[in-house]
C-alpha cells in the first residue's frame, strides 16, 4: 500500500457545511474518502482529456426488429476488435434488447465508438460511462 500523506485544507465554513451535507447524503463515513474520490475524479478527467487508456461501459437499449440494426451493432464491435473486453445481452421484452459492452482503449476511440452506436436508428437509450483503467493506465 502507498505511503499516506496528510494535508491540511483551509476553507470557508459555509463551504465545508455544504460539503458535509452532500457527503453525508452520499453515505461517506468521513471527509477523507470523499476528498480522495474528488481527487480521483479530477485525475480521471485529465486522463480522458489527454486521450489516455481508460475503461468504459456502453449501455444501450435498442429495438431488435429494426432492420440491420443487430448486424450493425455486431459489426461495430468487430471493428473495435480486442478493445471490446466483454458484452452482455438481455432480451428485455418482445421488442427491446439491452446490451452492456465493456471497452478499453484511448478515450477518444471509446467515445467515437459510443457515438457511432448511440446515433444509430433504433438505439433508443444509451450511455457511455468512462472510468479509470487502473494505476498502470497510460
Ligand atoms: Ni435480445
Amino acid at each position: 500500500m502507498a505511503k499516506l500523506a496528510r494535508i491540511g485544507v483551509s476553507l470557508d465554513s459555509d463551504l465545508l457545511e455544504q460539503f458535509d451535507r452532500v457527503i453525508s447524503r452520499k453515505s461517506y463515513d468521513n471527509r477523507s474518502e470523499a476528498i480522495r474520490d474528488l481527487i480521483r475524479e479530477q485525475l480521471l478527467g485529465v486522463q480522458i482529456d489527454q486521450n489516455k487508456i481508460v475503461v468504459g461501459t456502453l449501455t444501450v437499449v435498442y429495438d431488435h426488429h429494426r432492420p440491420n440494426l443487430t448486424e450493425k451493432l455486431v459489426e461495430a464491435q468487430h471493428q473495435l476488435g480486442d478493445k471490446v473486453l466483454s458484452a452482455m445481452h438481455v432480451h428485455l421484452d418482445h421488442h427491446n434488447c439491452l446490451e452492456i459492452i465493456v471497452i478499453k482503449g484511448r478515450s477518444r476511440d471509446l467515445h467515437d465508438f459510443a457515438n457511432g452506436i448511440l446515433s444509430l436508428r433504433g438505439v433508443n437509450y444509451g450511455q457511455l460511462v468512462v472510468t479509470s483503467a487502473g494505476k498502470h493506465s497510460q
